[in-house]
C-alpha cells in the first residue's frame, strides 16, 4: 500500500512534482476560507502558496467545509497537502500545495471555527461558497430575508447555517473579545463581489444588532475581487493519475487549466499576503475587470453548457470544438463587447481569442452539465446586465437571448430524446411547476419562466424587445433542436416569429 502525501514524505517525491519552498509546517494561520472546494484550492491557495514562498508571512489557511466532512477527512491526514494538477494541451504539470494548514467542518467543529474566525492572528476571512451560498436575491442583489436559511439563521443566530450567519456570528465574537480589524474577501463569480457581500452581512448585522453593524462599519473590510481558472470537479481517473505521478496517495487533488487571474481592489483592514508578487493584480476599480470575465467568459460557458449539453455534448471543449458553436460564441462575445469599458492595456481582441483557446483544450473535460447547474443564480450577471445595457443603448440583443432560451430548454426538465435532465438549482422546483403547466407550449412557457422576478426583475418581462426573441428562440429549439438552431444563429439568422426555421 503506498504512503500518503505528507510533510514527511514530500522529500521521497519525484523531481517531476513540484514541491512548497518553504517549510508548511512553520506557517501560522493568518486566513480562514469558508468553502474550501477544487476553485479556492486550484486558485487562491495557489497565489498564497506562491506568496509564502517569496516572501513569508503567518498567512497559513484554514479552510472551512461548510457541508460535508469530506474535504476535511481527505487533507487533514495528510498535513493539508494536495497536488495542482495543470493540464495544457502540450503537457501535464503536478505541483504540492502547502498553504492549507488545516480544515475543519462547519457540521462537528463550529466552536473551533469560531475560535479561529474571531483570533486577531486571523487579519482575512475569504470565501468561495458559489453564488447560491450568499442566499441573495439575484436579480437584486440583496439577502433575500425570506429564505429558509436566512430566516432559521436569524431566529438560531448561535447555530447558523448559512455563510453570512457565521460571518456575522464570527465578527460578533471578534468584536467582543478585542475587536481586531478584518477584511472579508469574497471569491465568487457575482459582479461587485465585496461591496454585495458587505450589504447582505450588514443588512443581516442590524437584524441580529445595530451596535454589531456599527462596529463592523468601522472595523471590517471587504475587498471586491475578479477571480478566474477552470477548474472542473475533480474524478476518479484524476485521482488515480496524481498517485501514479506521485508514487504516493494524495486523496485531494485538483485539476485546472494553466491559466490564472486574479484581480482585487479595496482596503484589506489586518495586511495581506504579498499576494501580488504571484501575479496577482491589484486596481482601483475591479467593476470593468469583472464585467468582462462574467459577460464574455462566463456568459459563453453558460451558453455552450446548455445548448451543447441539448447537442448532446458531455464537455466544453467538444461543443467549442465544433464550428457553428465558436462562430456563435464569438457573436455572443460581440453582443456584449460595447457594454464593457476596460482599461487601455486591456487587450479585449486577444483576451477573447485566449477564450476560445481555454474552452477547446481538450485536455481538461468540463462537464457541460456542471457549468449548467445553478443557472437561476448565474443567469442576470453572466447574460441579463449585458442585455439590459444593450436595450437601454438600442443595441442588438439576439444572442443573449437565445442564450436564456438554451437556458429554458434545459430547465424544461427533458432532453431531445425525451430523457429526463436532472436540474440542479435552487429554483429547480419552481421550474418544475412552470413546466409541467406548460407542457408543449413554448410561448407559455417562456412566459412562465420569465415570471420568475427572482433572476428576471420585473423589467425584462415586460420589454417585448427581450421577451419576443426569447419566446422565438425557445420556440425553435424546440423545434428544431439545438444543432441546427445553432447553425442558424451563427449563421446570423434570427429566429422566425413563428418559430419554424426561415
Ligand atoms: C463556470 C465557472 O461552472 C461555471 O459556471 O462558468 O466556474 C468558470 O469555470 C470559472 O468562473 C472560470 O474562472
Amino acid at each position: 500500500m503506498p504512503l500518503l502525501l505528507s510533510r514527511t514524505a514530500l522529500s521521497s517525491l519525484p523531481s517531476s512534482v513540484a514541491v512548497p519552498r518553504y517549510d508548511p509546517g512553520a506557517v501560522a494561520v493568518g486566513i480562514v476560507h469558508l468553502g474550501i472546494g477544487a476553485f479556492h484550492r486550484a486558485h487562491q491557495a495557489v497565489y498564497t502558496d506562491d506568496a509564502l514562498a517569496l516572501a513569508g508571512g503567518a498567512w497559513g489557511i484554514c479552510g472551512v467545509s461548510l457541508r460535508s466532512a469530506d474535504m476535511r477527512d481527505r487533507m487533514n491526514p495528510q498535513d493539508g497537502l494536495y497536488t495542482v494538477v495543470e493540464k495544457a494541451r502540450t503537457g501535464v504539470s503536478y505541483r504540492v500545495i502547502g498553504s492549507v494548514r488545516e480544515v475543519l467542518f462547519r457540521g462537528d467543529e463550529l466552536e473551533t471555527i469560531l475560535a479561529r474566525m474571531a483570533a486577531p492572528a486571523t487579519r482575512i476571512v475569504s470565501l468561495t461558497i458559489t453564488e447560491k451560498g450568499y442566499c441573495h436575491d439575484p436579480a437584486s442583489g440583496e439577502l433575500n430575508l425570506a429564505h429558509p436559511d436566512v430566516a432559521h439563521d436569524l431566529a438560531l443566530p448561535a447555530d447558523p447555517v448559512t455563510a453570512v450567519g457565521l460571518v456575522v456570528l464570527a465578527l460578533d465574537r471578534r468584536r467582543a473579545s478585542g475587536g481586531a480589524p478584518l477584511t472579508v474577501l469574497c471569491c465568487d463569480n457575482l459582479p461587485q463581489n465585496g461591496r454585495l457581500v458587505e450589504v447582505m452581512v450588514s443588512a443581516y448585522a442590524r437584524e441580529c444588532s445595530p451596535a454589531l453593524a456599527a462596529w463592523i462599519a468601522a472595523n471590517v473590510t471587504f475587498p471586491s475581487t475578479m477571480v478566474d481558472r477552470i477548474v472542473p470537479a475533480t474524478t476518479e481517473s484524476d485521482l488515480a493519475d496524481v498517485d501514479r505521478a506521485l508514487g504516493l496517495l494524495d486523496a485531494a487533488p485538483v485539476v485546472c487549466e494553466p491559466f490564472r487571474q486574479w484581480v482585487i481592489a479595496g482596503d484589506f483592514a489586518a495586511g495581506r499576503p504579498a499576494w501580488e508578487r504571484s501575479g496577482a493584480q491589484f486596481v482601483t476599480d475591479v467593476a470593468p475587470f469583472e464585467a468582462m470575465k462574467l459577460r464574455l467568459l462566463n456568459a459563453s460557458h453558460s451558453m455552450l453548457a446548455y445548448l451543447g449539453f441539448l447537442a448532446g455534448y458531455e464537455t466544453i471543449w467538444q461543443v467549442a470544438a465544433r464550428p457553428d458553436f465558436a462562430a456563435l460564441m464569438r457573436a455572443l462575445m460581440e453582443e456584449a463587447t460595447p457594454t464593457l469599458a476596460l482599461p487601455a492595456d486591456v487587450d479585449l481582441p486577444a483576451y477573447k481569442a485566449a477564450l476560445l483557446e481555454r474552452f477547446g483544450n481538450p485536455a481538461l473535460p468540463h462537464r457541460t452539465q456542471q457549468i449548467a447547474m445553478d443557472g437561476s443564480q448565474k443567469l442576470p450577471q453572466r447574460l441579463l446586465g449585458t442585455v439590459r445595457d444593450n436595450l437601454a443603448a438600442g443595441r442588438p440583443i439576439d444572442r443573449a437571448a437565445l442564450a436564456v432560451a438554451g437556458w429554458m430548454r434545459y430547465v424544461s426538465g427533458a432532453d431531445e430524446a425525451g430523457g429526463e435532465i436532472k436540474i440542479s438549482d435552487p429554483l429547480a422546483a419552481d421550474f418544475a411547476r412552470v413546466a409541467a403547466a406548460h407542457r408543449g407550449d413554448p410561448v407559455a412557457l417562456a412566459r412562465g419562466l420569465l415570471g420568475l422576478t427572482a433572476i428576471f426583475g420585473t423589467d425584462l418581462p415586460a420589454d417585448p424587445r427581450f421577451a419576443a426573441p426569447v419566446t422565438r428562440w425557445l420556440a425553435a429549439l424546440f423545434a428544431d433542436g439545438a444543432a441546427s438552431t445553432v447553425a442558424r444563429a451563427a449563421g446570423g439568422h434570427a429566429p422566425t416569429s413563428s418559430g419554424e426555421p426561415p
